[in-house]
């Protein structure tokens, strides 16, 4: 385990040999662009605020108004944010002849897309992807500017049936979109070496993708300031913070 700038001496070894990169990353991966974590201690908005009442389906049917606020305030805070070189150094990895590097994130944020990242998938959805929470159809509006985590906004109806519009994100029991967490297991099945960025390891069945991978003795390598419940099963971690580590290992 190490705890220095310096990439420790195997993670740079299995990087360098790696044709095959699996990243999967979580809330950490966007903490240094200002989008805040879960489950952070003080910073974290389970610190602030009950998932109970603003991610479930059971918090929708309650009070609607509620949740929109919310998602609205969350998605300003994601556009007034940008990638930081943890971001854009994964993205130059991407881009390098010869490197089939594939992300599979739990964010529901797009700052690895405006870093010129490809995502495989967004494994608990995409905030901006909304759509009606009755009939389906994708709803081609934005969410309202908001700066304070404001209480209620009533949200837009749907064009097709009057339904609520909703986010486009995986709320607590909900299922996770079928085909990214296939491709997800599979790309971690499929790599020389897996990257675990940034996630607690406490959200299921997301938190058992790198499970797939040491299964079928791929390296796991966790970068994450803290112990998470990924460190025991990682073969090698990183106490480092994303932003610092990934630039490291690239360059
Ligand atoms: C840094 C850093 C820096 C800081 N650099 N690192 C098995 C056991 C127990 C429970 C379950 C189980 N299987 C399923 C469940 C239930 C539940 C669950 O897992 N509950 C547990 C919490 C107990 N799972 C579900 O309900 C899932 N659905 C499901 O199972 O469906 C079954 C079903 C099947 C068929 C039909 C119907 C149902 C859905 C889970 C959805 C999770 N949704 C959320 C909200 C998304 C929308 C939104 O954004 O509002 O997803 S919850 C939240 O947690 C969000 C995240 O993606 C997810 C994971 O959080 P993450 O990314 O790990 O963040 P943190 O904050 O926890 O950790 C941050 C880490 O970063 C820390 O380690 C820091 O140290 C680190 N860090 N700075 C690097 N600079």
């Amino acid at each position: 385990m190490s705890s220095s700038d310096q990439v420790p001496t195997e993670i740079l070894d299995l990087a360098r040999s790696a044709r095959r990169v699996t990243v999967l990353t979580g809330a950490g991966m966007s903490a240094e662009s200002g989008v805040p974590t879960f489950r952070d201690a003080q910073t974290g908005l389970w610190e602030r605020f009950d998932p109970a009442e603003l991610a479930t389906p059971e918090a929708w049917a309650e009070d609607p108004a509620q949740c929109w606020a919310w998602y609205a305030w969350r998605t300003s805070l994601v556009r007034g944010a940008e990638p930081h070189p943890g971001h854009l150094a994964l993205a130059q990895w991407q881009a390098h002849p010869g490197i089939d590097l594939r992300i599979s994130t739990q964010n529901v944020d797009d700052l690895h897309e405006r870093a010129g990242s490809t995502v495989l998938a967004h494994v608990h959805g995409d905030l901006f992807a909304l759509r009606c929470a009755d009939c389906g159809a994708p709803a081609d509006i934005g969410y309202p500017h908001v700066v304070e985590p404001v209480a209620h906004l009533d949200p837009v109806s749907c064009a097709v049936c009057g339904g609520l519009i909703r986010p486009g994100v995986v709320w607590f029991g909900e299922a996770l979109p079928e085909q990214a967490f296939q491709d997800s297991v599979e790309a971690a099945q499929e790599a020389d070496l897996v990257l675990v960025v940034g996630t607690s390891g406490l959200v299921y069945p997301a938190a058992s993708i790198p499970d797939f991978a040491g299964a079928r003795g791929v390296p796991v390598v966790e970068i994450n300031p803290r112990v998470s419940e990924v460190s025991a099963s990682a073969d090698h971690a990183w106490r480092a913070p994303a932003g610092r580590a990934l630039p490291a290992l690239v360059s």
